[in-house]
């Protein structure tokens, strides 16, 4: 299982030995560096960065850290170990040894869920790619940088997966990865939050609390999948996936911590006034990027999701862990789903368990999400600041499923109408504001700007005021 890092891709696939695929994968290398180099982060292309590349996939490997310049960062194609014998978890297959070619009759729906993951990988550092020039610390721009370089590895994943099983479809594929972009009108990135703008480090930490969460979630779910290269690919993914979570969760509660101190210091408890970020329109950016990733579940009664589920092609989160579920067949039994009944009331459908799976995956991951909220609030609770921030109700502000026709506020009552909802979201103004209030870098070792209180967390155990970004 070593990996072979003097390959011009490096591997741990053995690529060496397969002419054709490690040829067709160089083929595309060339295109992945230019999308890397117009649409990657803007204006750091030439600069150091102390990033963390992965040199093994064991415990001491998958974790170097040295100074890297982005184009030269060694994006590869890593998969977790093989479990001998590895059987499918659930479904109509369980118990059958699990596949290493693709099952044909799966291949038109494996190929689209490959897609769908490797489409949002690219777009996140899409929409991620002008924030270096407002960073708030060299701290900070590293994190961001570190995971824009993780998620182009992730997208290589995803592009080693097609490349190896899919034949000329899967190279076409991976060419449309490469062409689609976030937010375009003509070619958008295929599911919705992945097209929303991501113009401020406010909105940066959301989506790193909420929507790379999601990843973790669905990640997690591929990684049961009974297509074993999936699997593995997905379980290695998960490993790089806690940092970005802790860099989104750690980064509002330094936002939180900076607000109630600045709160404190005003006569008026205003935040702003300070030149800090008001509680209120924290809490709109939470309302906004939740119900949007809330959206990335599909629908709650889905038979695409029963479909998945039935062929062993994505479990539910942690489907093979001892302990966890009884049943993995879910031949029988319902899962109650709510949607909007008469005159404003919430009535509930009995749906049957395979067709629910996505709802299951949903409910679980609110769950964590609450846990953040919780560790933010603590912050506010410690330094006697009334305010709570709230997770909205999941009703609230949705595309995608049975609450996506009506309006519903963040508590979970009926809306007006939509402005009823818009104003629960941030506001023109709440951007425009933000924007200018984190115009601008501080690139001093060791400084933070004024709206953020200094990390806590120190990377690779280095001193906060390190140079973690040599600019060049
Ligand atoms: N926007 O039965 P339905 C990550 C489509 S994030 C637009 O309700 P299904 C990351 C759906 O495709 C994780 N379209 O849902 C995070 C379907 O279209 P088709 C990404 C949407 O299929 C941060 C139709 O509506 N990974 O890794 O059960 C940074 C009806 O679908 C949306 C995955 O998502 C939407 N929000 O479930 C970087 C895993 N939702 O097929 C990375 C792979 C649904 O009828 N994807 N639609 O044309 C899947 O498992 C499933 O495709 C979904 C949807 C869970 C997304």
């Amino acid at each position: 299982m070593g990996i072979d890092l003097s390959a011009r891709i490096p591997n741990n696939v053995d690529l060496a030995s397969d002419e054709k695929l490690r040829r067709a994968l160089e083929s595309w290398q060339p295109a992945f560096l230019d999308w890397w180099k117009e649409r990657g982060p803007e204006g750091l292309q030439t600069s150091e960065i102390y990033l963390r590349t992965a040199v093994g996939v064991d415990r001491e490997g998958w974790a170097h850290y040295d100074y890297v310049r982005m184009p030269e960062y060694r994006w590869g194609i890593f998969l977790a170990p093989p479990e001998p014998e590895r059987a499918i978890a659930f479904g109509d297959a369980l118990g059958r040894p699990a596949w290493q070619q693709v099952p044909g009759e799966l291949r038109a729906t494996l190929r689209r869920l490959i897609v769908t993951q490797g489409d949002t990988e690219p777009a996140s550092v899409e929409q991620q790619r002008r924030l270096g020039a407002r960073a708030p610390s060299l701290y900070d721009l590293r994190n961001l940088l570190q995971v824009n370089v993780e998620e182009a590895r992730h997208l290589w994943a995803m592009v080693y997966l097609l490349f190896s099983h899919f034949g000329r479809d899967g190279r076409e594929e991976a060419e449309a990865l490469l062409a689609r972009e976030s937010g375009e009108a003509d070619h958008p990135r295929i599911l919705g939050a992945f097209n929303r703008p991501i113009s401020t480090w406010l909105d940066f930490f959301c989506f790193a609390t909420f929507t790379d969460r999601d990843g973790k979630y669905q990640l997690a779910s591929l990684a049961e999948s009974g297509f074993d290269p999936l699997a593995r690919t997905c379980r290695f993914m998960l490993t790089e996936e806690a940092h970005h979570l802790s860099v989104g969760e750690g980064g509002i509660r330094r936002i939180v911590a900076r607000t109630a101190e600045l709160m404190k210091r005003d006569p008026n408890e205003d935040a702003r006034a300070q030149g800090g970020i008001d509680l209120p329109l924290l809490q709109r950016f939470v309302n906004h990027w939740f119900s949007e990733s809330l959206d990335l579940f599909g629908s709650p009664d889905s038979s695409n999701a029963a479909t998945y589920f039935a062929t062993g092609l994505k479990g539910r989160y942690q489907e093979s862990k001892a302990g966890m579920y009884d049943d993995h067949r879910l031949l029988d039994g319902t899962y109650a789903v709510e949607k909007p009944g008469a005159g404003g009331a919430i009535a509930s459908d009995a749906v049957p368990l395979r067709r629910a799976t996505n709802a299951l995956l949903q409910d679980a991951y609110v769950r964590e999400c609450e846990k953040s909220v919780a560790h933010w609030n603590q912050v506010l609770q410690r330094e006697g600041i009334a305010f709570r921030i709230e997770l909205p109700s999941p009703r609230f502000n949705r595309k995608i499923g049975p609450f996506a026709e009506s309006a519903w506020l963040p508590s979970g009552s009926p809306a007006r109408d939509a402005a009823a909802v818009a104003a629960h979201l941030p506001l023109a103004e709440d951007s425009t504001w933000l924007e200018a209030l984190q115009s601008g870098s501080v690139l001093e070792r060791g400084q933070c700007a004024q709206w953020i209180a200094a990390p806590t967390h120190k990377i690779d155990a280095q001193a906060l005021d390190f140079e973690y970004v040599r600019l060049g």
